[in-house]
């Protein structure tokens, strides 16, 4: 499976960093909308969805998470652990967040609304349409 990061340049001097993230400059889509997870309780795995049309930059800009992605043919597992990079994640690709350290902060930058109707909550209805689309 193909993973797609984002490194975006630290603007770093001697006061810390700062990293500017411009939409359709940076990113393959506009930002519609953002949100964060945070104060994970130890042990939980979150998700466990994928989206029709949802596309997502996900950053750990504090701590580290992992991320487990399936496409309905092969899995990857990606750590996140630097307040810098982003994982691209694309619509169509189940999704699960889990191993949050203490104090971990997991932003989204997000390509379209909060929509209930877009989430693919079952997996084996995922791995349906991932069968019979030809995905
Ligand atoms: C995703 C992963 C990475 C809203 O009201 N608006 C929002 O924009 C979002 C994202 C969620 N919510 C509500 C819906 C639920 O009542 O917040 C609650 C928790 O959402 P959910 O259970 O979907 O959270 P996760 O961590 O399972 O998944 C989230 C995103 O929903 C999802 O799109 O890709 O993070």
């Amino acid at each position: 499976m193909n993973i797609t990061k984002y490194t975006f340049p630290p603007h770093g001097d001697d006061r810390g960093q700062l990293v500017a993230i411009e939409a359709t400059k940076d990113l393959p889509f506009a930002i519609k909308r953002v949100y964060y997870i945070y104060d994970t309780l130890p042990g939980v795995r979150r998700g466990f969805h994928a989206h029709r049309n949802l596309q997502q930059i996900l950053i750990c800009v504090s701590g580290s998470c992992k991320i487990h992605l399936d496409d309905g043919h092969d899995t990857a597992e990606v750590t996140l652990d630097k307040p810098n990079e982003g994982l691209y994640i694309a619509n169509n690709m189940w999704r699960e967040m889990y191993d949050f350290t203490p104090g971990a902060v997991l932003l989204v930058l997000a390509s379209e609304y909060y929509d209930e109707a877009d989430y693919i909550r079952n997996y084996e209805d995922f791995l349906k349409m991932v069968q019979e689309e030809g995905l």
